[in-house]
């Protein structure tokens, strides 16, 4: 059998963690979010709220960002902790199992209501697709979402999307 793919979620955390699909699915129930299309229209697939997932890493009272890092294309953005903890979500199961690379997967974060691409902090740039870490920091982490509107386009057309 193959290894687990694992999400860790680290930096200014009490507990680091390493969290496969089937400790997701464990998470308490009452941060389970079945079809996020509900939330965030157009999207599809069952999630965690970030809130649970940091229930279990238990950030330190100094961390005010959180940085989502992709190692599959190198991807990163962070926004401050305080804008999404009670909204972002991280989509992991789509009809019953693991979220496909396709649609983002294995772990994609969402944040509901982000701002349009590249005009706030916290906009639809930073739902990170194939997250593969969660870190907490003190400070602005790691960020390369594209700066300008000509780098932005350029990503958007290489994603064949909107
Ligand atoms: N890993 C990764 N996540 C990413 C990106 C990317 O290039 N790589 N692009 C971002 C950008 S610029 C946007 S606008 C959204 C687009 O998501 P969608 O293709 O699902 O609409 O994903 C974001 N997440
Ligand atoms: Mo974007």
């Amino acid at each position: 059998m193959s290894e687990p793919v694992l999400l860790r979620i680290d930096g200014e955390v009490e507990r680091p963690v390493e969290l496969s699909f089937t400790d997701l699915e464990a998470v308490d129930a009452a941060h389970q979010v079945a079809d996020v299309s509900q939330l965030v229209p157009g999207r599809k697939g069952d999630a965690v709220r970030l809130n649970g997932l940091l229930e279990l890493a238990l950030p330190k009272t100094e961390a005010d960002y959180l940085t989502l890092h992709a190692e599959a294309d190198d991807f990163h953005a962070s926004v401050p902790l305080a804008a999404v903890r009670s909204q972002a979500l991280l989509v992991y199961r789509l009809e019953g199992k693991p979220l496909p690379v396709s649609t983002g997967g294995p772990f994609r974060l969402l944040i509901p209501d982000a701002a349009a691409c590249h005009t706030d902090e916290v906009d639809d740039c930073a739902s990170v697709k194939f997250v593969d870490r969660i870190e907490l920091c003190v400070g602005r982490g790691q960020d390369n979402r594209p700066a300008d509107d000509e780098s932005h386009e350029e990503l958007h057309r290489r994603q064949g999307g909107s």
